[in-house]
């Protein structure tokens, strides 16, 4: 097909047209998710455009900054709010909606001055008591979720969405400025041939995750031992983990009893997409969906993707907590 003929087909499925289609599911719907999520689309095609011109624009490097977490901030973080600020942003109330987004605009952004693919994380709640809107309503469990995606700035631009009607990814064509169904119906194969975790880690992890690689690298049931990808972008890796199959995780450690990845931004966006794909999420103790969050940017150990081998993990941390470990 050339490309006039490309640009002229009306059966594309824009990212607009599928929002419209699931909110004509909901006739009582008045259209403000659809708006929403319409605004978070443009956000990251405005993010997508920043990140690709970031070389050009001379972006790159450190702003010379830390963020609330005490991470360096790149140029290219300071652009947007949330996970990089300490507390919770309140819409002045005759603006304010019925919505609480929780979002890392530029996750990964160490990888930035490489050119490594990295990606911005929402997830959308329902407050819940409009007339009495607190922080109590962005600290809610990831079960209460109404949606969330992630868009990917790599070689292409890839927004993965779940409105909790499975999970759908689109590709943005630069020619029609339009993000396009690609991959309907994502679902993550039931087992994986691919772990991926920050080894350098390894001297300090807990007995379940070392006896989890070790299984990996050293099958004793006959299996082919597994890949190891890490690209320490949590979008990209997760992106692969979600196509190919297989697990990502951030376990606790020794330094770090509560992992790395924050839970409102990060763990439950990312959780409830691998569920929406017949996965699982897992944080050495319970369902990660069920935390409670205490705090806008606490942490939690993480375990997600094909849903055997999170049961794997999952045996092995209950037989540690049987052997009292
Ligand atoms: P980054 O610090 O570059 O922003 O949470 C942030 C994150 O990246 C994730 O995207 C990534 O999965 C993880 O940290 C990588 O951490 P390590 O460098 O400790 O492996």
């Amino acid at each position: 097909m050339d490309h006039q003929a490309e640009t002229n087909r009306t059966d594309l499925m824009t990212i607009t047209r599928f929002v419209l289609n699931e909110q004509s599911k909901y006739p009582e719907s008045r259209g403000d998710f659809t708006i929403l999520l319409n605004n978070i689309v443009v956000g990251c095609k405005f993010i997508c455009s920043a990140v690709s011109k970031a070389g050009l624009a001379k972006l790159i490097g450190l702003a010379g900054e830390t963020n609330v977490q005490g991470e360096e901030q790149k140029k290219l973080d300071c652009i947007l709010v949330s996970e990089e600020v300490e507390e919770a942003i309140f819409v002045p109330p005759s603006n304010r909606g019925k919505y609480i987004v929780v979002f890392d605009p530029l996750d990964g952004s160490s990888n930035i001055d490489c050119g490594v693919s990295i990606g911005t994380i929402f997830g959308i709640y329902m407050v819940k008591n409009e007339a009495k809107v607190s922080l109590e309503d962005a600290l809610q469990p990831g079960n209460q979720m109404l949606a969330a995606g992630y868009c990917m700035y790599g070689s292409s631009c890839t927004l993965v969405l779940s409105t909790g009607n499975g999970v759908n990814g689109f590709t943005l064509d630069p020619s029609l400025g339009e993000f396009i169904l690609t991959h309907p119906n994502i679902k993550i194969p039931r087992k994986g041939k691919i772990y991926s975790v920050n080894e350098g880690n390894a001297n300090n992890w807990d007995e379940p995750t070392t006896k989890y690689v070790q299984k990996c690298k050293f099958p004793q049931d006959g299996s082919p031992a597994k890949s190891l990808r890490y690209i320490g972008s949590m979008v990209a890796d997760v992106h692969r983990t979600l196509l190919y199959g297989g697990i990502f995780m951030y376990p606790a450690d020794v330094k770090s009893p509560n992992g790395k990845l924050r839970i409102l931004y990060e763990v439950f966006p990312m959780s409830y997409l691998m569920e929406q794909a017949g996965g699982q999420a897992f944080t050495g103790k319970q369902r990660a969906l069920d935390l409670v969050p205490r705090k806008l940017h606490e942490r939690s150990p993480i375990f997600l993707g094909s849903y055997d081998d999170i049961e794997q993990i999952k045996e092995l941390y209950a037989s540690s907590k049987a052997d009292g470990a």
